[in-house]
């Protein structure tokens, strides 16, 4: 049976296939949750993002895990929010897709999506948990996909409990 749940965490320490970054177009590292799990991951994980020639926003790259529980991480650009009238609501949907897809070519069972854009890039966290429940949840019911479970890791409860709202619409759907 597939399924969809929220933990409130720290994605560092989750024992999924693949965990996913949100970072930026350089792929090259940063703050907030890019920043942890490169600490967390070591210094490998960087010199094999410097082989990728960073990612467009809405795509996705992958590489190994190395420190880290998790077997893959998947690296993602999320949107900047700058009003919503640039094409972010379809660049985070994108997002969550193209990590979905990457994640089966991978033949991941498992995988733990932060909350994309809701940080340093200030997508309202109000419009993101509906669009990452939403394309999440279309792609797990896609057949033939691996991937199994999914786990939003929130790290407050603020987030937790926006993701727990959107997941309860997608099921009402
Ligand atoms: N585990 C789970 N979630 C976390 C963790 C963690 N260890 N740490 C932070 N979060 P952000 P963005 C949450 O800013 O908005 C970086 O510098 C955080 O509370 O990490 O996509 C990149 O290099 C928030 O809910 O990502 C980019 O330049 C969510 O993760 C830029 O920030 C996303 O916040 C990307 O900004």
């Amino acid at each position: 049976m597939k399924r969809i749940d929220t933990l409130l965490g720290d994605i560092t320490t989750v024992r999924a296939d693949a965990i996913v970054n949100a970072a930026n177009c350089t792929l090259l590292g940063g703050g907030g949750v890019d920043g942890a799990i490169h600490r967390a991951a070591g210094p490998q994980l960087l010199a094999e993002c410097r082989t990728l020639n960073g990612c467009e926003t809405g795509l996705a790259k992958i590489t190994g895990g190395y420190r880290l529980p998790a077997r893959y991480v998947i690296h993602t650009p999320g949107p900047i929010w700058r009003g919503g009238g640039h094409g972010e609501r379809a660049l985070l949907a994108s997002c969550y897709r193209s990590c979905m897809a990457l994640a089966a070519e991978y033949g991941c069972r498992s995988v733990a999506f932060p909350s994309i854009s809701t940080g340093v890039y200030h997508f309202p966290l109000e419009l993101a948990a509906p669009i990452a429940a939403a394309a999440v949840s279309a792609c797990l019911s896609e057949e033939g996909n691996s991937v199994q479970h999914v786990t939003f890791v929130c790290f407050s409860q603020e987030v937790k409990d926006a993701y727990d709202a959107a997941l309860a619409d997608v099921r009402r759907l």
